[in-house]
């Protein structure tokens, strides 16, 4: 996959492209990420981006121009138009693991990072194809965001975790919570591992970590059942719960 970000802060990205999954992803010729300084396509001397809101108000607003000219750019480098351009926004859509998916699908992606108060809104209407927020709050920049997108889009390619890992198994691919993990030692501080998962029987194991990841859900985050498909076993493991806590009622 081709990643081109168009940024006016491009050496943010150093540290998270050079390190750990992505950097061997990179290596690996698996994605290729392009940072585009928007500075570059600045239409004035002074190289200026931004300008103050028609209208009034305070702070200042990236132009068009620089935007266009950075996305005309990356068309022309890959001969083609991006198969989605993003830009990162708080109001956005809210980015989760569905959209990752969908994202991971593309061969070409373009993700525009915004600053100050915002972006003029004709780069929204006629540029942009996808606006994505990763969470409900306010950052100085799209680059983190950004750097959150294509962290979560890199890892869903194929052989960028490695030839034999799924990444079907853990947290909202099934739209439930992980269950808990442990390693050696068998016991810490007093505190041991539980016993079924010492004991070999997979079924066993197997149904342990499923009531686990229900209940997680059920506790920390019960909107995500609504959009589960609950399996037989899993309506028995809830019932069950039920009948336990109406007992302690
Ligand atoms: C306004 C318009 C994204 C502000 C475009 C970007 C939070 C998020 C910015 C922009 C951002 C988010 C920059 N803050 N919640 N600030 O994903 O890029």
């Amino acid at each position: 996959m081709k990643i081109d970000i168009l940024t006016l802060f491009p050496e943010m990205f150093a540290g998270p492209f050079t390190s750990s999954i992505l950097k061997r992803a990179r290596e690996r010729e698996l994605i290729e990420v392009n940072l585009v300084n928007i500075r570059d396509f600045s239409i004035n001397k002074h190289r200026t981006v931004d300008d103050t809101p028609y209208g009034g108000g305070a702070g200042m607003v990236i132009c068009p121009e620089p935007v266009f000219g950075a996305v005309e750019h990356v068309a022309a480098l890959r001969g083609s138009r991006p198969g989605r351009v993003v830009l990162m926004c708080p109001q956005g859509r809210p980015f989760n693991q569905a959209l990752a998916l969908d994202l991971a699908k593309e061969k070409h992606l373009v993700i525009i990072c915004g600053h100050y108060e915002g972006i003029d809104e004709r780069v929204r209407e006629n540029l942009v194809t996808d606006e994505i927020s990763i969470g409900d709050y306010v950052l100085t920049g799209g680059e983190l965001p950004a750097m959150v997108v294509v962290d979560a889009v890199a890892r869903l390619i194929p052989g960028v975790l490695g030839e034999f890992s799924s990444t079907g198994e853990e947290s909202f691919c099934e739209g439930l919570l992980e269950y808990p993990h442990y390693t050696r030692p068998r016991e810490y501080l007093g505190m041991a591992v539980p016993d079924v998962l010492l004991s070999g029987h997979h079924e066993e194991i197997r149904h342990w970590r499923r009531r686990q990841s229900l209940l997680r859900t059920l506790e920390r985050r019960p909107e995500l059942l609504g959009q589960v498909v609950l399996t037989g076993e899993d309506k028995e493991i809830i019932k069950k719960v039920i009948i336990d806590l109406q007992e302690l009622i």
